[in-house]
């Protein structure tokens, strides 16, 4: 069973039916009984009996105050089609903390039916023993909800505003049958409080000289690498940007700036530091 139509056949603008996929087409599956939902219905497909395949159940009424709930069960994994096998876990997963933001990234995963783009993920979080972000999958990734993961087709999910703590994350890989492939290894990180110690960390270790500067203004981060430097002027406006990245130190050139003060916001993996520079 690949696709369901769920609808109201009486005022031919829809009907309830079950299809099957193969090589690009799909074909309306016959069975024994078909629910005939006149309104107030609802419908969903999912894994109800844990065999890999997805069942449905199928809510409405069959004639007006004639209400049934209907369940149909898969035969798919006895050889009614091709059973689904979950996808690969994600590979590579990776949590980069900046103050109290957190992304997290991953590699693809790869299925036997699902093409790889169309992989959603779904990510779980826990701070301390609290959860944060569910993936309503259990721990060996059998998916809860008959949805697409929670981050989406992308590998990449960022969250901010965290509460200090300790922090595990972990991520899986859903297909469009919905389901879970196991976690990956989970990746544990730090943010809030800790991170603002670190944070003053870095704050020191960031030195920018000479200050007052005549045109070249040289910037050393001993702690991280230098991602990327921005200098402002008074109002805020951007007035120089450099985004090549260095291993511990970067020169910039401010002939072109007007003798004046200027802020410059030295960006590391760890977060960004502020320095006023005065211009001679
Ligand atoms: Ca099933
Ligand atoms: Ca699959």
């Amino acid at each position: 069973m690949d696709l369901m139509t769920y609808g109201d056949p009486v005022d031919k603008l829809a009907d309830t039916k079950f299809f099957l996929g193969t090589k690009g087409k799909f074909d309306p599956i016959t069975l024994y009984e078909m629910p005939r939902s006149y309104q107030e219905g609802s419908a969903a497909m999912g894994d109800i009996d844990g065999d890999g395949d997805l069942d449905a159940v199928i809510a409405g009424d069959v004639a007006v105050f004639q209400s049934r709930v209907l369940v149909y069960k898969n035969n798919a994994v006895e050889g009614w089609t091709v059973k689904n096998i979950p996808p690969s876990a994600p590979t590579g997963l990776k949590a980069v903390v900046s103050n109290n933001k957190v992304t997290i990234s991953w590699n693809a995963a790869t299925d036997d039916l699902s093409p790889v783009n169309s992989l959603t993920y779904n990510v779980m979080l826990v701070r301390n023993d609290t959860v944060v972000v569910s993936p309503n999958s259990t721990a060996g990734g059998r998916r809860q909800i008959y949805q697409a993961g929670n981050a989406g087709h992308g590998l990449k999910y960022s969250l901010q505003g965290l509460k200090a703590g300790d922090y595990t994350v972990a991520v899986q890989a859903v297909d469009n049958g919905y389901a879970g492939s196991a976690f990956t290894t989970p990746v544990e990180f730090a943010a809030g409080e800790n991170i603002m110690a670190t944070e003053a960390d870095l704050e020191s270790s960031v030195q920018l000289f000479p200050n007052p500067v005549e045109n070249k203004l040289k910037i050393v981060s001993a702690l991280d690498d230098v991602v990327d430097v921005h200098i402002y002027d008074l109002v805020g406006n951007l007035v120089l940007t450099s985004t090549e990245i260095y291993a511990g130190s970067i020169t910039m050139d401010l002939t072109s700036l007007d003798a004046w003060v200027y802020i410059v916001g030295v960006t590391t993996n760890m977060g960004t530091v502020f320095r006023r520079v005065f211009k001679g």
